[in-house]
């Protein structure tokens, strides 16, 4: 299977330290407003914009997904909750493995009904290992799929499972302390998975300042999310400072 998206964020890492992902939730804002953001974060120096969260209570991805691409231009990747998520507008789909949890639904059940779905659709599936983090408070994430967030303070456990990961054949090891986390993954457990596997490192959730995402970058995660913070603030002077500091 060709993976163009994936092709290009190696790529982009084999010239620039790292890459910025704006998350937009199509529950947040209608279409128009999601692709004035998208808009303001490609200006900004976003690499990718992904698009989707863990419920979606008023439909509308097809719509959001169309408008966000037009308007930035960028690659639009899914971050889905579950297949109701993905659209063939889309370049690309996080396959999300949950493997922080034991809920083999997440581990396997739904991606045995997603896959002919998106092969129907031409959509590009990278392979990704989910790792929920504890980040000081209970998230959508750990709620809607009944499992039980990484422990923060025990970088080993999160090593093994990013291992586990890699040998199972996903590209790309995503922390994730969930949506407006209070704490973002800490830097030692980010410093820590980074060194002990080849995979990508995504980092994502609670992540606020350009300083914040400085240091996740310096100790080794090479693709970076926010969303929260874009869609609170909308300021492209903000977005441009966590380019600048993810990208220089
Ligand atoms: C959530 O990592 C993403 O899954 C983004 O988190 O909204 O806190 O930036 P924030």
């Amino acid at each position: 299977m060709e993976q163009p998206v994936l092709t290009r964020i190696h790529e982009k890492l084999a010239a620039q330290r790292a890459l910025y992902l704006v998350l937009l939730d199509p529950d947040s804002f209608p279409p128009d407003e999601n692709a004035r953001l998208a808009a303001m974060a490609a200006d900004g120096g976003a690499d990718i914009i992904l698009v989707g969260g863990s419920l979606s209570l008023k439909g509308g991805m097809s719509e959001t997904v169309r408008e966000v691409k037009q308007s930035s231009g960028l690659p639009v990747v899914i971050f889905p909750g579950d297949l109701g998520f993905v659209v063939p507008e889309a370049d690309a789909v996080l396959f999300l493995s949950l493997v922080s949890g034991r809920n083999p639904q997440l581990l396997i059940g739904e991606h045995v009904k997603a896959a002919p779905v998106l092969r129907n659709m031409g959509l590009e599936a990278i392979p990704t290992a989910y790792m929920l983090v504890e980040g000081g408070a209970t998230t959508s994430v750990e709620f809607m799929s009944g499992t039980r967030a990484l422990p923060r303070n025990k970088p080993d456990i999160a090593m093994a499972h990013a291992l586990a990961a890699e040998y199972l054949g996903m590209q790309i090891a995503f922390m994730d302390a969930g949506s407006g986390a209070v704490s973002h993954v800490p830097e030692e457990m980010v410093r820590a998975v980074a060194g002990y596997v080849d995979i990508p490192v995504m980092v994502g959730g609670g992540i606020r300042k350009p300083e914040a995402a400085a240091m996740l970058v310096e100790a080794g995660a090479q693709l970076i999310v926010t969303g929260d913070v874009v869609e609170r603030t909308g300021d492209l002077g903000l977005v441009s400072e966590i380019a600048r500091a993810i990208h220089d």
